[in-house]
């Protein structure tokens, strides 16, 4: 039975191991947190991602995963660490050169070495190959080196994992080959090779497209609130065409993949990458825009209190990096309306989001920013009762406002 490390347990590492180990392989799961490999050690996870908690204690109870603070000797290492975007908008890569030289003491001949973490176009063999050659060893000569960019979606991830097409890019070609190896294990769909850069490319661009894609839909809303026309209806008809498929307007683009990855394009081509770099500006601006729509709504009223739905960057999930909801809630607050936020998903010490009543009493406004499903069971007008003026503003457009003897308000109709 080959051994697989794995180098950090997050939203990417954790599925990986998880569905190594369910399918055939040793698993050491790694990770600096020792909190997550405390819990790991008594069968329970740190994070929110349907069917993951089952996978994690089958593979904990029969064996094959081991959680574990330090590397160990391994066939194959994959490291899936974050690369979070710096102050000056480049890609940080200091999570993923301590989990590169952390096993470089463990590299054997013939070991495999695959990052998945997302980075800049070049970092694979200009950062990753020189710290593994430390160790003595060649990379493409007796050690392997592939980059196989993630490419699952939050709340969809072990589904995703094994189903969706990948990517390998090898540092030679059988680099690419031993990657395939590892992975053809468990996915169902095609696997791809090709070389270091243009996986890493690909990568990127992959949600580049969503991100530039989503700005259309977030700027159409902004044009049409000027020219007083319904952008959600112009969109709707607009997409009926055989060949146009404009994405769904928000209030910004959150999580730690869209929001991040076109910075990595932009810095290493600034002047160039222009069309990215707007879409960019366009997304992050929609949090004012919400803001400037909410305060436009309440304008009547001398100290509006606000009953905001939603605080993750999206659905269903209890993740909260770069999510547009937390920049709303602060610029409302910075307004000096009230604001208070229920949100079942998260769990803050500090502050109970999970009373939706004490959020909706006495407030004028139900904002709803995520579209978590519990959003769509409530029975709104027994809530609305205890609101000092009953009015939802569903940017997310999950409620039927016919089903409601409320006013509500989506994001792009004419007000
Ligand atoms: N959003 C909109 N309008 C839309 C779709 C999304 O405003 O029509 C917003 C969401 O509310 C959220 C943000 O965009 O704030 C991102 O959400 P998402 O569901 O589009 O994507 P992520 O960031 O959760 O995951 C993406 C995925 N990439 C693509 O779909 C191209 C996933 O497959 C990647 O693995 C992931 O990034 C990653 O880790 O790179």
């Amino acid at each position: 039975m080959k051994t697989i490390c794995v180098l950090g347990l997050g939203y990417i590492g954790l599925p990986t191991a998880a569905t190594l180990a369910s399918n055939g392989f040793k698993v050491i799961g790694v990770d600096i947190n020792e909190k997550i490999i405390s819990l790991l050690k008594n069968s329970e996870i740190h994070i929110e991602e349907p069917h993951l908690d089952e996978l994690v204690k089958s593979i904990i109870l029969d064996g094959h995963f081991i959680p574990s603070e330090t590397p160990k000797k391994a066939d194959v290492f994959i490291i899936a660490v974050p690369t979070p975007k710096t102050d000056d908008n480049s890609c940080e890569l200091k999570y993923v050169i301590q989990a590169a030289k952390s096993i470089v003491p463990h590299l054997n001949i013939g070991n495999t070495v695959i990052l998945e973490s997302t980075v800049s176009p070049g970092t694979t063999e200009e950062m990753i190959k020189p710290i593994l050659e430390e160790s003595g060893l060649i990379v493409g000569e007796n050690i392997y080196l592939a980059h196989c960019p993630e490419r699952v979606l939050p709340g969809n991830i072990i589904h995703e994992i094994i189903n969706n097409d990948r990517i390998i890019g090898g540092y030679t070609e059988i680099c690419a080959k031993k990657a395939m190896e590892i992975y053809k294990s468990f996915v169902k769909g095609n696997i791809i090779l090709t070389d270091l850069k243009t996986a890493e490319m690909a990568k990127l661009v992959e949600n580049i497209f969503r991100d530039v894609n989503i700005a259309l839909a977030n700027e159409l809303v902004k044009i049409c609130d000027e020219l007083k026309i319904n952008a959600a209806e112009v969109i709707r008809l607009a997409n009926k065409h055989p060949r146009v498929s404009i994405l769904k307007p928000g209030p910004g683009v959150g999580g730690h993949c869209l929001a991040i990855d076109p910075y990595y394009v932009i810095s290493k081509t600034p002047e160039t990458a222009r069309l990215i770099s707007t879409a960019r500006e366009i997304n992050c601006s929609m949090p004012e825009f919400i803001v400037s729509k909410v305060m436009q709504l309440v304008n009547d009223i001398e100290t509006p209190k606000i009953a905001v739905f939603g605080i993750t960057y999206k659905e269903n999930i209890d993740d909260l990096r770069e999510s547009p909801a937390i920049e709303i809630v602060k610029q409302l607050k910075e307004k000096g309306l009230k604001v208070n936020i229920y949100d079942p998903h998260v769990k803050i010490e500090v502050e109970d989001l999970a009373n939706i009543d004490t959020t909706v009493t006495d407030s004028d406004m139900i904002l709803i920013l995520v579209a978590h499903d519990e959003f769509t069971y409530i029975d709104y007008k027994k809530l609305s009762e205890k609101m000092r003026r009953p009015f939802i503003f569903d940017v997310k457009k999950i409620i039927n406002k016919d089903e409601w003897d409320i006013p509500v308000k989506y994001l792009g109709e004419v007000f």
